[in-house]
């Protein structure tokens, strides 16, 4: 069950196509519009070189932290209809993806379905998830199976990571 005035939550966005800054602020102001989504706090957003595959430009990203009625299923699914929103967009324009988002985590919730992996899998291993995050999250927020922020943070250098605004 979830609580009627919902759960904390924490949305990842990332953009490295058609305008990044915009896509990342416009995505953040539509989660945000939801109806069964509050705002607590954007992180600032951040630049970095991609990690993967380096034939692409840089990327732009931020962390939302959001207080949510809606279950991990229907936030995956409210945050994939904004990116293909912004997916079609971008199909048209610039043919190739725009927007990111990632529900790194859902309360103290640990789910492991097909579709959803929650904390988010690669969260551990991304200076460009974790510093954001911790822009947003309370001190000592710990992140269910794998430990404190404060940990992860020590483990994963801030390397390569541009602040962009305050
Ligand atoms: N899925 C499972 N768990 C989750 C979750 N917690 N949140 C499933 C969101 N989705 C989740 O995602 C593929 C499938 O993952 C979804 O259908 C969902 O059911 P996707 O976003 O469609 O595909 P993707 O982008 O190829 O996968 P993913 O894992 O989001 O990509 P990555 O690994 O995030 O790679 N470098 C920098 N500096 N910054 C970036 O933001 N991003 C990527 C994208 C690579 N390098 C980057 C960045
Ligand atoms: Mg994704």
């Amino acid at each position: 069950m979830i609580p009627a005035n919902g759960v904390e939550a924490y949305v990842g966005l990332g953009s490295n196509l058609g305008q990044p800054m915009q896509q990342v602020l416009s995505a953040a102001k539509e989660l945000a519009a939801l109806e069964a989504v509050e705002q607590i706090a954007l992180s600032p957003l951040y630049g970095s070189k991609p990690v993967g595959p380096q034939d692409q430009p840089d990327y732009i990203n931020a962390v939302m932290r959001i207080k949510t009625r809606l279950s991990p299923l229907d936030l995956l699914g409210e945050c994939q209809a904004i990116e293909n929103a912004h997916g079609r967009l971008r199909l048209m324009r610039w043919g190739a993806r725009t927007l990111d988002l990632d529900v790194l985590l859902y309360g103290d919730s640990r789910i492991e379905l097909s579709d959803l992996v929650v904390p988010h899998p690669q969260l551990p291993n991304r200076a460009f998830v974790l510093y954001p995050l911790a822009d947003v999250a309370p001190r000592d927020l710990s992140v269910p199976g794998l430990g404190s922020l404060a940990e992860l943070l020590a483990a994963c250098p801030y390397t390569g990571l541009q602040r962009i605004n305050p």
